[in-house]
């Protein structure tokens, strides 16, 4: 099964959008693999967003992305990282969808709660960069056969 990084940025910390946006996936039928509360430092978030160095937003996006905690979270299930990316909504949250998480519950560009690997090269990447091969669980969930 395919594996994605979800991070609830700080401002969904911060907004107590945790629970909402959790929800979401969840009940799209995910497994949840993993879950942690982190203060990024500085290198991680440099890591993280490697690929956007050197834009006009980069500055921004890593003080933004340290300004307080973040629920980093791996989700597993049928091609997890398009299934997650379509939660998200797309980047903007004035131009993403109705029913996505930034759609509902985002007005900004930068400040659009959630994170989604792109791509599941990038998922493994980023994944390793959030969390420890040990910290991941794999189990078996009771309604697996339902959601296929
Ligand atoms: P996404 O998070 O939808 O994968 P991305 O990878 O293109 O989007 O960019 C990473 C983050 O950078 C994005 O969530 C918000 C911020 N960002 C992207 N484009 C931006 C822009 N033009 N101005 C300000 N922030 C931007
Ligand atoms: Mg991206």
């Amino acid at each position: 099964m395919q594996k994605t990084l979800i991070l609830l940025k700080p401002d969904a910390v911060q907004r107590r959008l945790v629970g909402e946006i959790t929800r979401r996936f969840e009940q799209k039928g995910l497994r949840l693999a993993g879950l942690k509360l982190v203060q990024a430092p500085r290198e991680l978030a440099e890591k993280h967003y490697a690929v956007h160095k050197g834009k006009p937003f980069y500055e921004s996006l890593l003080t933004f992305l340290t300004s307080g905690p973040t629920v980093a979270m791996v989700w597993e299930g049928r091609e997890a990282v398009a299934a997650c990316r379509n939660l998200m909504g797309v980047t903007d949250g004035v131009k993403a969808g109705p029913g996505t998480v930034r759609g509902d519950l985002a007005l900004s560009v930068q400040n659009n709660l959630v994170h989604g690997s792109d791509s599941p090269e990038n998922a493994a990447t980023e994944i390793a960069l959030w969390f420890k091969p040990e910290d991941l669980v794999g189990y078996a969930i009771t309604d697996s056969s339902w959601v296929g």
